[in-house]
């Protein structure tokens, strides 16, 4: 008998050791070679890494296919050496000067055409390094001045794009992750529910899932655990990107649990019971170097989130399921919420 019910492979993206630089302050540590970061993945006990598509090729609008098949392929092999996975590839549709107004949604068609081309590119990448998606965070689609697209529309062309890609790849699987707002005012597809819609608009709803990132539903005013539900009750969450956030503020992408501890057993509860990993989805750390951290200690956030992770997961597995069923049963909710705090705290109930 496996003490767990799901099966768990940690990730994360070379991204989430960075330097610390933010709109008011330049860089505070050096950057890491990316063969660094990946040896860290191992290191840590991670078993996979995610990937935005110029994470793999640098300068990617620069180079011809065959110059970029080279380079992912030396990624690959940089992940075989240590024993890892690619989890994802994502294209990277928000910081070229053709997405500045969008990428599927931009006004201009020039703009749109881009976009397009860049993600068959990420395709590519993908598929060399044997990724088993695409995730799609749909970065600048919405808008900054409600006036300046057509909503209905947005939703078409994100739609029409992915169809294209769909048809691109008969293998394609694109997980879309929602966020309402940073850097656009108002995405377009800013929570789990407009996500798993959108899937259904395509031609392959079968191949459009999601992911869900803790940080994001907060930001909606959601809650992560019913947003993780939510998709799972779709057969649709294939993908996590676990951090913490404190409230509506800027997208902080706090170590998992470190904010809302209850939220985050919530989280695990979730995935735990539906038996999360068993059909191959992900457990990654979307989560952020402290701006703070000095250069020696700048891994820290990602080996303390994944061992909260754990540590939560034996939280989940020691809740006494008779006092719970007890509790319910009676509908004493007030006990039951003292019994999941005195849990959580570790205290005599
Ligand atoms: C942005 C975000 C991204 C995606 C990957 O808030 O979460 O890092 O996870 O493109
Ligand atoms: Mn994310």
């Amino acid at each position: 008998m496996p003490k767990y019910k799901g099966e768990y492979r940690f990730s994360f993206g070379p991204w989430n050791i960075d330097e610390g630089a933010d709109p008011f302050g330049p860089a505070v540590r050096r950057p890491e070679r990316l063969a660094k970061k990946i040896k860290t993945a191992k290191q840590l006990g991670f078993d996979g890494v995610q990937f935005h598509d110029d994470d793999v090729v640098p300068d990617i609008d620069t180079k011809t296919p065959a110059q970029i098949a080279r380079e992912a392929k030396r990624v690959k092999r940089m992940l075989d050496n240590e024993g890892l996975q690619a989890e994802f590839v994502a294209p990277r549709l928000w910081f070229a000067p053709q997405t500045v107004d969008g990428a599927f949604t931009s006004n201009d068609p020039k703009c749109r055409k881009y976009a397009i081309e860049r993600s068959r590119v990420a395709i590519d990448i993908k598929n060399i390094i044997e990724a088993p998606w695409m995730v799609m965070w749909l970065a600048r689609e919405g808008s900054y001045v409600r006036e300046s697209k057509n909503p209905r529309i947005e939703v078409l062309q994100i739609r029409d794009a992915f169809n294209e890609l769909l048809a691109y790849d008969p293998t394609l699987m694109i997980l879309v992750e929602p966020k309402p707002n940073e850097p656009v005012d108002s995405a377009i597809i800013p929570t789990i529910g407009h996500a798993v819609g959108l899937g259904f608009l395509t031609d392959d709803p079968a191949r459009v899932g999601c992911l869900v990132e803790t940080a994001h539903s907060v930001l909606a005013g959601l809650d992560p655990a019913d947003d993780m539900a939510y998709a799972l009750a779709f057969d649709k969450l294939k993908s996590v990107h676990l951090n913490d956030q404190g409230g509506l503020k800027f997208d902080q992408d706090k170590s998992f649990g470190s904010f809302n501890l209850r939220r985050a057993f919530n989280q695990v509860r979730v995935l735990e019971e539906y038996g999360y990993g068993r059909h191959g989805e992900w457990v990654g750390f979307d989560v952020k170097t402290m701006r703070t951290q000095k250069q020696r200690v700048n891994t820290k956030h990602l080996a303390n989130s994944r061992q909260t992770f754990l540590f939560l997961l034996d939280k989940v597995a020691t809740l006494d399921k008779k006092i719970e069923a007890q509790l319910v049963k009676a509908r004493d909710y007030e006990e039951l919420d003292r019994y999941i705090l005195c849990h959580l705290m570790g205290v005599k109930y």
